[in-house]
């Protein structure tokens, strides 16, 4: 019922070095939403990922595999799928993390939001009834502090601006154009929330319960966060004269 209102879903896992989550995020995902299709976004991850995706796309006709060249980074392996889905023409254009950390089963809960009136929908950690399962206190801390900053600087009324746990319409990337994104990690998410605000369609946030990873090695790392503090600072004081034309 729902589907039919939302038409064709895709919803992305992007991989490097997922080759232990894969099979059960997947299965998770073909469980918890049967009729959406799934496309593995693997950078030639060395563990053989792209092999364990190949594997199970061979056995269901409703996963793709989107095979590249190397680890170009988060950002870049969405634009890419979002690109796929766009020219096979998907309504709606999902992300999810490999690791676990985004329960598929969660993801009606999202579909259904997008339902009610947004353009985009956000599984959200830092909205009430929002919850994250075995992080320590450094990280939460750390998660945060960077959401009031970025909400602070971009003053965007989106509590997890970093999250990567969302439902976009396809008319929502087509509006907001797919060229010029260069952020990566969690900027890209921040980048992707501010365009789709500055286009003037509708976030909506859901809360979530995220849940930290128990297999595999993260590939958040310094670099990644430097990237977010910087582009978001300059994001901001570049938008400031805006929005104090706005406020006056
Ligand atoms: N295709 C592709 N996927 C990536 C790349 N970097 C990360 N990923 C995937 O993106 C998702 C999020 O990465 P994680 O390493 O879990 O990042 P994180 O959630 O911030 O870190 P943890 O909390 O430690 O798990 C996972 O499914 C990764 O496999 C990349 O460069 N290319
Ligand atoms: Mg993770």
């Amino acid at each position: 019922m729902m589907e039919q209102m939302l038409g064709r879903v895709l919803v992305i896992v992007p991989t490097y070095n997922e080759r232990d989550n894969l099979p059960m995020i997947v299965g998770r995902l073909r469980a918890s939403v049967p009729e959406a299709h799934l496309l593995v976004a693997d950078d030639n991850s060395p563990d053989g990922t792209g092999e364990v995706a190949d594997g199970i796309a061979a056995e269901d006709d409703h996963v793709h595999v989107l095979h590249r060249p190397g680890k170009q980074g988060l950002g870049a392996a969405y634009i890419a799928s979002f690109r796929w889905g766009l020219k096979e023409g998907y309504d709606v254009l999902v992300e999810i993390d490999a690791d676990g950390s985004h329960q598929p089963e969660e993801l009606p809960k999202l579909l259904k939001r997008l339902t009610r009136g947004a353009d985009l929908t956000i599984g959200s950690r830092w909205v009430p009834g929002g919850r994250v399962v075995n992080w320590p206190v450094p990280r939460e801390l750390l998660s945060r502090g960077a959401n009031l900053y970025t909400r602070l600087m971009l003053g965007m009324p989106v509590r997890d601006a970093t999250a990567g746990f969302r439902a976009y319409r396809a008319s929502t990337l087509e509006k907001i154009g797919l060229d010029n994104v260069q952020s990566q990690g969690y900027c890209f998410q921040v980048d992707m929330t501010l365009r789709t605000i500055r286009n003037g369609l509708r976030v909506a946030e859901v809360p979530i319960t995220f849940v930290e990873r128990t297999a595999g090695a993260s590939k958040m790392s310094r670099g990644v966060f430097v990237e977010a503090l910087w582009r978001v600072t300059v994001w901001g004081l570049t938008g400031l004269p805006r929005r104090l034309r706005r406020t006056r």
